[in-house]
């Protein structure tokens, strides 16, 4: 008799560890439920005290996981076998999603802290009224130089990256609207061109570039310029603008002929399986001091005003950074091309570093 009883309770424990092995195998594989969310998010783009913060303060775990181009992001979310409750697209992604309809519409009663964001970045063409995005950090893309190594030499035009004496001292953020996108614009083209012709001759152009061009980096990219492993990149402002946190000679520069103003957001994707939970994060991102605290730690612009008091005047009057209308309204939103123009931007960059002497 005692055996059996034995027995059974070896059965009973067995189960148990079974249980929770199999409900934390389906957490790491993205299977929220009601007390999960996963969130989608940019490498590197979140002060990770924040997401504990959520936790202890909703009681909802985050799985959290990233991401390093709005391509690879869309892809994940059209296969549809994560359940991302949050992600964070830039605009033009956000367009691509509602149109392929995998997006939720935002329940605006459950984000009160919306009111927190500027005006100035509410109800933009690719999303009227905010029903499936709301703003996150925004930017744009430019030119990062040192002025230590490179004395007072400036750079107003895309051009000036292909001059011969900067042979191996460029770095590009590696994205693929980004990339050639400066090089349309290098030609006084539309970084939204979709004529196949321009397309290519930009890819030649940028073909052009290999002998300066020292490496295309991803989130290592605000790294390397604090080493100074290279005097000039291409990048995002607000790598940029962390960078110069820890190195006072790097400036940022938006050369003359234009270059892409961006906005990321938070939404909703039709994978989500805590909506409630969702907006929840997403509010807790929107509250003041939270985005504050990111923004500090991230040290890209944010479009939430309340926040904008409650950080440094230095930082939030930068023109660099915090670009006024009258330089934005210069700049170019990327703008969803539809699936061959993308696809072949996808193949132009591909092709442009396989071409690398
Ligand atoms: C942060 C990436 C920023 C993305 N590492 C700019 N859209």
């Amino acid at each position: 008799m005692k055996k059996i009883v034995q027995a059974f309770a070896a059965i009973f424990i067995v189960s148990i560890i079974l249980i929770i092995w199999v409900n934390r195998l389906n957490a790491s594989e993205g299977y929220t439920g009601e007390n999960t969310i996963t969130v989608f998010n940019w490498g590197d783009y979140i002060d990770m005290d924040l997401i504990k913060r959520f936790e202890e303060e909703t009681g909802i775990t985050v799985i959290y996981e990233t991401f390093d181009s709005n391509e690879a992001m869309l892809t994940k979310i059209q296969q549809g076998g994560t359940s991302y409750d949050v992600a964070v697209p830039s605009e033009y992604a956000v367009e691509r999603l509602k149109e392929e309809g995998l997006l939720y519409p935002l329940d605006h009663e459950k984000l009160p802290n919306l009111v927190n964001i500027d005006e100035r970045f509410l109800d933009m063409p690719y999303d009227p009224g905010n029903q499936y995005s709301v703003p996150y950090f925004w930017g744009t893309v430019g030119i990062a130089y040192n002025t230590r190594i490179l004395g007072d030499r400036t750079f107003e035009s895309w051009n000036d990256l292909w001059a011969p004496d900067l042979r191996n001292q460029i770095l590009l953020i590696d994205g693929a609207r980004e990339v050639m996108g400066f090089g349309l614009n290098s030609l006084n083209y539309s970084l939204n061109d979709k004529n196949p012709e321009h397309l290519y001759e930009a890819k030649e152009k940028l073909k052009k570039l290999w002998p300066n061009i020292k490496a295309i980096v991803g989130d290592e990219m605000k790294m390397l310029l604090v080493n100074e492993e290279a005097p000039v990149a291409v990048t995002w402002s607000g790598d940029v603008s962390e960078a110069m946190w820890e190195n006072e000679y790097i400036d940022y520069a938006v050369p003359k002929e234009g270059s892409n103003l961006w906005f990321d957001t938070m939404v909703i994707p039709k994978t989500a399986d805590n909506i409630d939970g969702a907006h929840k994060f997403i509010n807790f991102m929107l509250d003041a001091e939270v985005a504050a605290q990111n923004t500090d730690y991230i040290g890209y612009a944010t479009p939430n005003k309340a926040a904008m008091e409650l950080l440094d005047e230095e930082v939030v009057n930068d023109e660099r950074f915090y670009p006024p209308d009258e330089i934005t309204e210069k700049l170019e939103v990327y703008e969803s091309l539809g699936k061959e123009t993308l696809a072949l931007y996808s193949e132009l960059y591909l092709q442009f570093k396989m071409e690398r002497k």
